[in-house]
């Protein structure tokens, strides 16, 4: 299996609960690498460009607007196959859905308050990473 890197956003209803410490130690018990980490609150822009392939979706506009409400947590993860891994540390989408011990199961609040935000792929992983990270804060 190869390394790979994931972009991995604790979300700002997360980050209001005062969850960002339950979730930041279990990405080091799945034995993630972190690369780089910054808090930042997105502007409504920026969620814009992010979620840009959503942009048809009916909860375009409110999910543009919850990501952008107040502070985030944004990392780059690195492990073997670190974006389905990571993507198995959050559970699914719908926290009623998730697996038992995921993140989003024990943690998340509703389908758009899940807590946590990972890439889906290798393509949208290498887009998300550059849109928040520069190639110097990667080495
Ligand atoms: P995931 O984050 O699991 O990859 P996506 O890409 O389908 O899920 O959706 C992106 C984000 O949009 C989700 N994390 C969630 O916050 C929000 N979202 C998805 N589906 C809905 C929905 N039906 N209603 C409100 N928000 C949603």
């Amino acid at each position: 299996m190869a390394i790979e890197r994931t972009l991995a956003i604790i979300k700002p209803d997360a980050v209001g609960r005062g969850l960002t410490g339950e979730i930041l130690s279990r990405i080091h018990a799945a034995k993630f690498r972190i690369i780089v980490i910054k808090t930042r609150r997105l502007t409504k822009r920026e969620a814009e460009g992010f979620y840009a392939v959503h942009r048809e979706r009916p909860f375009f506009a409110e999910l543009t607007e919850f990501m952008s409400t107040s502070k985030a947590v944004v990392m780059v993860l690195e492990a073997e196959n670190a974006i389905a891994k990571w993507r198995d540390t959050m559970g699914a989408t719908d926290p009623s859905k998730a697996a038992s011990g995921t993140i989003r199961k024990d943690l998340g609040a509703s389908i758009q308050c899940n807590c946590t935000h990972g890439s889906d792929a290798p393509e949208t992983a290498a887009f998300e990473i550059g849109y928040f990270f520069s190639g110097s804060e990667l080495v």
